[in-house]
């Protein structure tokens, strides 16, 4: 009998269902569910509540339930063999919350499959919305907790980042502060991840220590909950939170609701979920420290697994637990394509071909001319106020400018994920713009690594898909090795390869220094 494993992605605007069948190494069913099409009465935008204040991004938990019976229908129209799944695992968007009272533990554990999950389930949340991982709205309470925990180092230290905004802890104390008595009325906190494992298993779901990490709750180093962050956060936490896990946990088989609505096996397992970046991790083969990935979208992400703790002084970056064990780094670049987008339409260039014949016309390290890109505010380095900074660069040199704002995101990569202290060996590219080989060449030399391409349209679900084959073999008495869970499903586009020049890699190595100076004048000048 084939073995299929059922992995599903909780994410902002939809849920997502991969199904795997482990021994052809293949993806057998994918599935998405849109939130705003599929579920209209919520009223959600791009699976958000529009709010007064722009600051504040909450969406409703219900829906979030909802979906899940809605796909499980879909899935069985469709044909899956949903009584063939062995075990299910998800991963969710980071850091966004739910709410339970005091009545949410004996309704998960007898979840009357005669009526919806949504009929079930009202009655249970001691607030209605959970703040997501869109929401800005905590700055007092960054700052507050932050001073607690000894300042940016520290709480980076400590935790595995600085206090963040859409970070779980600093959207507690919000809560706890704003809304007093229904935090009181709070008798658990889960992340969408664990709420979602919640529904399936049909009891409270441990957190992971991959989404564990995004709360700024967590000590990083023990894999515990903080007891200064918790304080540090609201009062009575500790007694709130579930307890903290291990990826692989198995958190006992999935809930007789799911078994009699929609015909999942009894004896399939429910492992616990994480978030969808340490998904993504595995869903992306990055199961060894030195394989990292840039993902080249509206924002670039630099993400990859770490084998021993490295967190970030200038509290940039993140650090959270990965699924394949060990650690796992990520930092985001808000000005990625959309910055690249602004040069190319400020010089008319009509489509990348024409960018990239235009950059090949200028050396590697572009005569020493430097862009910083800033058009947005930055997230790494930290930029508040938007600024186009030049040196040593003519404005109205178009191929220049081409060339320099690649450089300089590239270079701004390589500079900041020094702190992660692991020199990549094999850059997987992924997103919109990696199907550019005039940006990959350029990564492969300022890296001075080699880059293949990966597409993989649902990574985090795939992930989830993995992470309970292998939670599943290891119930079974076997000791799966990551290389090997991941082979067939995660490799890269063949012959896509990229071999860094070593003349060029040999001036970048120079120019970083250069780089990195104009960067700290160009944050100097922009007043932060
Ligand atoms: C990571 C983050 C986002 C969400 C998106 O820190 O906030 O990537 O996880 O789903």
């Amino acid at each position: 009998m084939a073995k299929l494993f059922l992995g599903l992605d909780s994410s902002t605007q939809s849920l997502s269902a991969v199904v795997i069948d482990y021994d052809r190494r293949k993806v057998v069913y994918e599935k998405s569910l849109n939130f705003d099409q599929a579920l209209p009465q919520y009223k959600t935008q791009n699976g958000v509540r529009p709010n007064p204040d722009p600051l504040v991004k909450h969406s409703p938990p219900l829906m979030w339930a909802e979906a899940l019976d809605l796909l499980f229908a879909a899935m069985k129209k469709d044909g899956v063999a949903l009584g063939e799944i062995l075990a299910v695992s998800g991963s969710g968007q980071q850091h966004g919350s739910v709410y339970f009272n005091n009545r949410a533990a004996a309704v998960l554990a007898n979840l009357d499959s005669g009526k919806s999950l949504v009929e079930n389930l009202k009655g249970i949340f001691s607030r209605s919305t959970s703040p997501i991982w869109m929401d800005s709205s905590t700055a007092r309470e960054c700052a507050e907790i932050r001073k607690e925990l000894g300042g940016l180092k520290a709480t980076a230290e400590q935790t595995g980042s600085d206090t963040f905004e859409r970070f779980t802890g600093p959207q507690i104390r919000k809560f706890y502060r704003t809304e007093p008595e229904a935090y009181a009325q709070t008798a658990g906190i889960a992340l969408v991840s664990s709420f979602m494992a919640s529904l399936l298993a049909g009891k409270i779901a441990p957190i992971d220590h991959g989404d564990g990490a995004g709360m700024n709750l967590m000590d990083i180093h023990k894999k515990t909950w903080h007891p200064g962050a918790l304080k540090a956060t609201a009062p009575e936490l500790a007694k709130k939170l579930p307890p903290l896990a291990d990826s692989a946990k198995i958190i006992g088989p999935v809930s007789a609701y799911f078994v009699k609505k929609h015909g999942l096996n009894p004896a399939a397992l429910a492992l616990v979920w994480s978030g969808d970046n340490p998904c993504s991790v595995v869903g992306l083969g990055l199961i060894r420290e030195g394989r990292v990935a840039i993902s080249l979208g509206t924002s670039d992400t630099y993400f990859g697994p770490m084998k021993s703790c490295q967190t970030d002084e200038h509290g940039e970056g993140h650090v959270f637990g990965s699924p394949a064990g060990g650690y796992m780094s990520l930092i985001c670049f808000k000005n990625g394509s959309l910055a690249r987008e602004k040069i190319r339409d400020a010089y008319g260039i009509k489509d990348w071909k024409k960018f990239g014949e235009l950059m090949a016309t200028k050396p590697p390290g572009n005569n020493g001319g430097i862009l910083l890109p800033w058009f947005e505010a930055e997230i790494v380095p930290r930029v508040n106020r938007p600024g186009i900074h030049r040196f040593d660069l003519d404005e109205k040199d178009a191929a220049a400018n081409c060339r320099a704002i690649v450089e300089a995101q590239m270079l701004s990569k390589r500079l900041h994920a020094q702190w992660m202290k692991v020199a990549p060996d094999c850059i997987y590219a992924t997103g919109g713009a990696s199907n550019d080989p005039a940006l990959l060449r350029v990564m492969a030399d300022v890296m001075n690594c080699r880059v293949l391409r990966i597409e993989i349209s649902k990574s985090a679900a795939l992930g989830a898909a993995l992470l309970a084959a292998h939670g599943w073999l290891i119930q079974a008495g076997e000791k799966p090795r990551w290389e090997e869970v991941v082979a067939g499903f995660t490799d890269p586009i063949p012959g896509s390869e990229i071999r860094p020049n070593p003349d060029a890699a040999r001036v970048y190595d120079r120019l970083i220094e250069k780089y990195a100076t104009c960067e700290r004048k160009a944050m100097k000048q922009s007043g932060d």
